[in-house]
């Protein structure tokens, strides 16, 4: 089944299989053990996120691409795998959105404890290719805003483990974030004992 949230933004809920989960944990530690490892970026004020990422195909700092780790050690950065792009193809697919995908950046988003994100817009990439959102672990509540401001109108929609969202056409722009996790309680053995995953995939529209 799924649920348009608004015009291009497609819902999935428990699009992948909790055997999908499970590998999908197992290569995230790995990704976020290489090199430098995970990490919490800060922001222009001097802030550190409380969400931790770590990057595949581009690095991100706030607020552009790199193909180095230029905040860590910097190490080029890990590729983006080829299986990403069949995923995201597929995800694309199943949201019932046309065109032909091609991502070159995952970012990894691992959120404990208090870790939130607040209400942005991902304006960094150089193309209007929608991005592709799984979840992975506990809950969180997704709030999801309008293209002009951060505060309302919004709706809150709760992203649950194996949750696929896929975020196009007029929705690609719009305000976003996540303002608290939910209980860990109930959340399928995917193999992550405590917090939440989110996997996003990007076209950057950047060259080389
Ligand atoms: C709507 N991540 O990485 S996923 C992000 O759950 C980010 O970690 C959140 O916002 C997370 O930038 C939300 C849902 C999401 C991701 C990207 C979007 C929604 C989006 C890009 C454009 C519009
Ligand atoms: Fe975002």
């Amino acid at each position: 089944p799924r649920r348009e949230l608004a015009s291009g933004a497609v819902h999935v809920p428990g699009w992948l299989s909790v055997e999908r989960q499970r590998e999908l944990v197992v290569a995230c530690r790995a990704w976020a053990s290489e090199g430098p490892g995970i990490r919490a970026a800060t922001l222009p004020s001097g802030h550190q996120m409380s969400v931790r990422m770590v990057c595949l195909g581009w690095h991100w700092i706030p607020y552009r691409y790199s193909r180095t780790r230029d905040d860590q050690d910097g190490s080029p950065v890990a590729p983006f795998p080829d299986r990403l792009g069949e995923l995201g193809r597929d995800a694309v697919a199943a949201a019932g959105m046309p065109g032909d995908y091609r991502p070159d950046v995952a970012l990894i988003n691992f959120y404990d404890g208090d870790a939130r994100m607040g209400q942005h817009r991902d304006v960094d990439e150089r193309t209007d290719a929608p991005v592709v959102s799984l979840s992975l672990g506990a809950g969180c509540v997704f709030r999801f805003g309008n293209t002009e401001n951060r505060g309302k109108p919004y709706t809150d929609v709760d992203l649950l483990s194996g949750d696929l969202v896929v975020f196009g056409g007029p929705s690609r722009f719009a305000y976003h974030g996540v303002p608290r996790l939910l209980p860990d309680a109930d959340v399928p053995d995917i193999g992550l004992t405590s917090g939440r995953l989110n996997i996003t995939l990007r076209e950057s529209g950047l060259e080389s």
